[in-house]
């Protein structure tokens, strides 16, 4: 199973393919919508988010709502490409008046994409590097937890932090039983001090023309032992996972399970003891590992922590350079966002649920949903066996 994206953030659309899905797979498209419009909510998004409507059109694949095996293609249109007419046209001739981008932003792919690309423009960068392309990745991941779904896999986010305001974040199980309220929440958390407070500090980073970052924290539930595998690098599914999350735009850091703070204690306290229950199989007393061991799932919830810098687009001027003269400007913009580490998470879960799909793909086999059922149904009977 394997996805490509294509599509410019003011471009005409943005587009998916996505290969390997099995057939018989009942997909609705207003589910996906359900997710896209999950991703552009959140306090601290900014004025391009009252423009776009996010909506999927599934042009191949599917058949009355039922995956026929065949590659699913869909489409975001982007609203504001209307507004960018003479400007973002892939055919036809360029204006004579069209101004060229040639101030690059610090902390953007503005600088390095042009160089490496020998783009003269830093628009032809800008334009691809925009996190406008997780719309198209977080419908790919709502097809994915759909697919997770058949075999009762549920993926969930929360928020950790913003800038330096911590949130008391939900254990598993009360993530789990209280997801309405993050759901709710405008900034995806149960912690309602936190949530004030939170916001409060996203409108002092507005005033002052400054942007924010913060942690989210993705959990998948209901996932079998032996997801991934110990036998090479690249199918280690903690690996996969972080690959998957580190490539969200502004995302510098994961943590799988207790992450960092593991390293400063004894083995002692850190390895999660194994119990058995008849009925119930192998099970782990704590749950520091996140749910996986040897690059595999040991039954246990998987528990991502990522963090993301704020922003980079500003409105309080930073240092750079003018590429046709070299000279020192000061880099400000006209519309950008303060705070989408809510929409990162909702991107997060769909990149989240993307790895899992593909190594229950893996795992499972088949070409058509029931193949795959039969497949899982049989490996389960094994393991409580075992
Ligand atoms: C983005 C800049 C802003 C964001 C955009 C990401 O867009 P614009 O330049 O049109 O104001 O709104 O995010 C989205 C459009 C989206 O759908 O999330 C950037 O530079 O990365």
């Amino acid at each position: 199973m394997r996805y490509l994206t294509a599509g410019e953030s003011h471009g005409p659309a943005l587009c998916a393919i996505i290969e390997g899905l099995p057939a018989n797979l009942w997909l609705d498209p207003e589910k996906i919508n359900g997710d896209l419009a999950r991703r552009q909510q959140g306090y601290g998004r900014g004025g391009r988010m009252k423009i776009e409507k996010d909506c999927v059109e599934v042009l191949s694949g599917l058949r009355f709502g039922r995956t026929l095996g065949s590659p699913l293609a869909l489409r975001i249109i982007n609203r504001d490409f209307e507004n960018w007419r003479g400007k973002m046209d892939p055919a036809g001739t360029e204006p004579a008046d069209l101004e060229a981008v040639t101030r690059p932003r610090p902390g953007h792919a503005d600088l390095s994409g042009a160089l490496k690309f020998n783009l003269a423009d830093v628009r032809d960068v800008l334009e691809r590097a925009s996190a406008r392309e997780t719309a198209t990745r977080v419908a790919v991941g709502a097809a994915a937890k759909a697919l997770l779904a058949v075999f009762g896999i549920q993926v969930y986010s929360q928020l950790v932090a913003v800038g330096d305001v911590a949130a008391k974040t939900l254990p598993t199980e009360e993530l789990v039983l209280r997801y309405g309220e993050v759901e709710e929440s405008l900034l995806r958390s149960a912690d309602k001090a936190a949530e004030a407070a939170m916001i409060a500090a996203i409108d002092y980073a507005k005033v002052t023309g400054d942007s924010l970052g913060g942690v989210f924290e993705v959990v998948v539930v209901g996932l079998p032992p032996g997801l991934g595998s110990y036998t090479h690098w690249d199918k280690k599914l903690d690996g996969r996972l972080a690959a998957a999350l580190m490539s969200i735009q502004a995302i510098k850091g994961v943590e799988v399970g207790g992450g960092f703070a593991l390293a400063a204690l004894l083995g002692s306290v850190v390895h999660d003891q194994i119990g058995f229950q008849q009925g119930r199989g192998y099970f782990r007393l704590t749950n520091r590992a996140g749910g996986i061991e040897g690059g595999m799932t040991n039954g246990e919830p998987v528990v991502l922590r990522v963090a993301m810098k704020p922003i980079p687009t500003l409105y309080k001027p930073l240092k750079s350079v003018e590429m046709a003269n070299h000279l020192p400007f000061e880099a400000a913009v006209e519309r950008s966002d303060v705070c989408a580490v809510p929409a990162a998470a909702v991107v997060g879960e769909a990149v989240v649920a993307w790895e899992m799909a593909l190594a229950l793909r893996e795992k499972a086999g088949g070409d058509s949903l029931e193949e795959m059922k039969a497949n899982m149904a049989n490996y389960l009977k094994l393991l409580a066996g075992r």
